[in-house]
């Protein structure tokens, strides 16, 4: 046992110390004290028993992954302090300091030693460009496989002398080589015979903020934006470092700071000086800074009348706006656009095309090295097509009129980031356009903060998914790196889930999302269960049987959350505007496609949405053999079933043989009993892990819990108006009512738009 007087005890006893005086008690002093001697002993005794301390003390998640705790095996111990405790870093670049700084930091809770001494006498040695170029030489390394922002950890002999280096062709490359040795010493890796190779496959991989200037995030869980606008420039909090270290330990080389639905302000000077502290900061982690921009910014902010994309004028204003923020940040990234779609403005509004306003800014920015990232998340009711087919129709008329720095962004499924969807058939139809990956990680589909959600799994399937569009193995994954079309730029973007929480994305598990994007816009090729071992082993325990039991719940934790919400490709049925909860029932909002009922379409004939070509012909988008196969309910896989097929509640679904009524209840129950599964199997980690961080996931097990069978309920019966069919006999009818259900609301559910 542990004896830890803590905060809150010591309050505890000075209150029971004081309290005749609070309590007014007329005791006798003499007796008091006795009573209270053992009271307080007997309160030390409990709280450092277990309940209070577990509530009080632990890790409070801040150090994310890179907790670099101390190795306790001797063995281990004693090989690293051999290889690693005397080390030198070339260079004295602000990113060759922060990595020097890393290892020093690292090393000394790892190992307990952490020496800067000279390159002789080290043993291990980091160096970038030209001092690597000389190591290379001498070790015999062929660096040029490192390329631009890769690294080479190897372990080398020369002269009987053996050393591990860390070689790359740039400062950052380094950086990302020293956390990449530090990683494989938190695994507790041996260190002989080392020969890693990486180089990052995408070149843009950016986390997405949807961080509003008044701090507030949109479709954000974690608290508020971690951005104090209002005290930068000069207020610099900590965080900010860290962030920026987190992100270059998983390779994230970009950040856009603010909300695509983008406030005009941003790019006023008063802002844009705090934009340049950020930037500063971010720098030596190899992080450049980019910004969301509203089109209308000419007008909103310029004075100007208009802000047609072919206006002299107006191209005369962006061009100065740029050159004003590369006066400051000279390694800005660019700009990401939402135009023309949810009320935002764009060139549309001129009559212009979005290629048209893109290569505007693209020209712009192109000077200076800048990018633009154009969204292709566009969709209107006007225009009298399903919402899924639109963003193709839009754009892929527009493949080869875009400027070299312009990437269209693409979210990975063509309607919005459901908890499954099909990927989106942009993917391989732009060979012209480099197209980029937008991926979600913060959960406004899937469970806010308080769901157990592991997103490496869909990430994988939607990278792995094959477009065919240049006959079979033309993977999405293959499009986005640029390898399939041959591009110079390419592109992954994450929706971030962080904020002011003192654990960042206010579920320890839902850290794993920020890590495994970042490793997956590394390498887009990454296996998500060795992604999520990895993180386990950092972040919550490297014993054997915890590893295999988390990272177990985590595989499966994404198939859950699917069965729970939207089995067998359903899609869209959330509660209206926050997206909390079910809302199966949603028929009334301001637009046809913003309404559950347009997506599920149940009805007495059956339930799902038919877009084979007897339907709204979205398969038509998709490669040949994707069309056919897709077409034919018999072909297209369970999970996109009720995507692409409105059928019949008799229709016999093949993996079970149970008719479709009947499975989609299995899958609803199935789903709640998972979540169920899934709160026992953490109850079991007791002890295994750190106190605190398993407290926080069990109590939000226990909501998830809760929303599983409230969305079990609410689908259910809500389904059952129409499929007029029982429920099957294994389970029973559920104990809330649908009125009841509807009748819930939400007006202050956290992250509204
Ligand atoms: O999913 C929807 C969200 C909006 C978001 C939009 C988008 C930033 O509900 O909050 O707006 O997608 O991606 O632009």
């Amino acid at each position: 046992m542990r004896l830890t007087l803590g905060f809150h005890e010591i309050r505890l006893v000075i209150l029971l110390l004081r309290m005749p005086y609070f309590c007014r008690i007329n005791i006798r002093v003499k007796y008091f004290k006795d009573v209270m001697k053992y009271l307080i002993v007997f309160f030390l005794l409990v709280s450092q028993c277990g309940f209070a301390s577990n509530l009080f003390h632990g890790e409070d998640g801040y150090r994310l992954w890179l907790k670099y705790d101390a190795i306790q095996q001797s063995e281990l111990l004693k090989s690293y302090t051999e290889l690693l405790g005397n080390y030198h870093v070339y260079g004295d670049s602000d990113t060759m300091q922060v990595a020097r700084e890393e290892l020093q930091f690292a090393l000394g809770n790892m190992i307990n030693r952490s020496r800067h001494v000279g390159a002789d006498e080290a043993t291990l040695l980091v160096a970038s460009g030209e001092n690597a170029t000389q190591l290379a030489e001498r070790y015999s390394v062929n660096i040029g496989r490192a390329e631009g922002e890769g690294y080479i950890v190897k372990q080398v002999t020369n002269n009987n002398e053996t050393k591990i280096v860390v070689l790359a062709n740039t400062d950052a490359g380094a950086l990302y080589g020293v956390f990449r040795l530090l990683k494989e010493v938190q695994l507790h890796k041996p260190l002989h015979a080392l020969n890693i190779i990486s180089a990052p496959k995408i070149s843009l991989r950016v986390l997405n903020h949807w961080d509003d200037l008044d701090r507030h995030v949109e479709r954000g869980y974690a608290g508020q934006s971690i951005w104090d606008w209002h005290k930068l420039p000069e207020y610099r909090y900590q965080r900010y470092v860290d962030y920026a270290r987190a992100n270059a330990s998983v390779g994230i080389n970009g950040t856009v700071l603010n909300n695509v639905n983008a406030d005009p302000l941003i790019l006023t000077p008063h802002y844009l000086e705090k934009v340049k502290v950020l930037a500063d900061l971010f720098r030596p982690y190899g992080i450049r800074v980019y910004l969301s921009v509203k089109f209308s910014s000419p007008q909103l902010i310029g004075n100007l009348s208009t802000s047609d994309p072919i206006d002299p004028e107006v191209q005369q204003w962006w061009k100065d706006k740029v050159a004003e923020i590369y006066a400051d940040i000279p390694d800005f990234g660019g700009f990401l656009v939402k135009a023309n779609s949810e009320g935002q403005p764009g060139p549309g509004d001129f009559g212009r095309t979005h290629a048209q306003g893109a290569n505007m800014l693209a020209k712009a920015l192109a000077p200076f090295g800048g990018n633009v990232m154009w969204r292709a998340f566009v969709y209107a009711n006007e225009k009298g097509e399903e919402r899924s087919k639109q963003a193709y129709s839009e754009f892929t008329p527009l493949d080869g009129k875009f400027d070299e720095n312009v990437l269209v962004q693409v979210k990975n499924g063509p309607i919005d980031f459901q908890p499954r969807e099909p990927f989106s058939p942009l993917f391989g139809a732009m060979p012209e356009t480099p197209l980029m990956m937008e991926f979600q990680i913060t959960m406004e589909y899937l469970g806010f903060s308080t769901h157990f959600v592991y997103l490496g799994p869909m990430y994988e399937e939607v990278l792995q998914s094959d477009t065919y569009a240049k006959g079979e193995g033309s993977t999405v994954a293959k499009v986005i790196d640029g390898e399939l079309f041959d591009h110079r730029i390419s592109g992954m973007a994450g929706v971030s889930n962080i904020g002011t929480d003192r654990n960042w994305t206010g579920h320890i598990i839902l850290q794993s999302n920020w890590y495994v994007f970042g490793r997956m816009a590394w390498d887009p090729e990454s296996k998500a269960s060795e992604v999520a071992e990895d993180w386990v082993r950092m972040t919550l325990s490297n014993e054997k049987s915890a590893v295999a039991a988390i990272t177990n719940m985590m595989m499966t934790s994404h198939q859950t959350v699917v069965d729970v919400m939207t089995p067998l490709g359903l899609h869209h049925i959330m509660g209206a505007g926050h997206h909390y909860g079910p809302g199966p029932w949603v028929d009334s909002l301001g637009r046809d496609d913003w309404n559950s009922t347009y997506y599920h379409r149940a009805a007495k004939d059956g339930i799902g949405f038919d877009r084979t070509p007897e339907g709204v012909n979205a398969t038509e988008q998709y490669f040949s053999p994707l069309k056919e196969l897709w077409s034919n309910p018999q072909s297209t896989p369970e999970k996109y079933l009720l995507w692409f097929h409105h059928l019949p509640w008799d229709f016999e679904v093949e993996s079970s043989g149970r008719p479709l009524w009947d499975e989609l209840v299995y899958r609803y129950f199935q789903g709640a009993e998972q979540v169920s599964e899934m709160a026992a199997k953490w109850d079991d980690l007791e002890g295994q892990i750190d106190p605190l961080q398993f407290r926080q996931v069990q109590m939000a097990l226990d909501i998830q819990e809760k929303e599983a069978i409230w969305w079990r309920d609410a689908c259910v019966l809500y389904f059952q108006q129409f499929s007029e069919r029982p429920i099957p006999a294994k389970w029973f009818t559920p104990k809330h009512s649908l009125a009841e259900l509807k009748a819930r609301s939400f007006p202050h559910a956290p992250g509204q738009g």
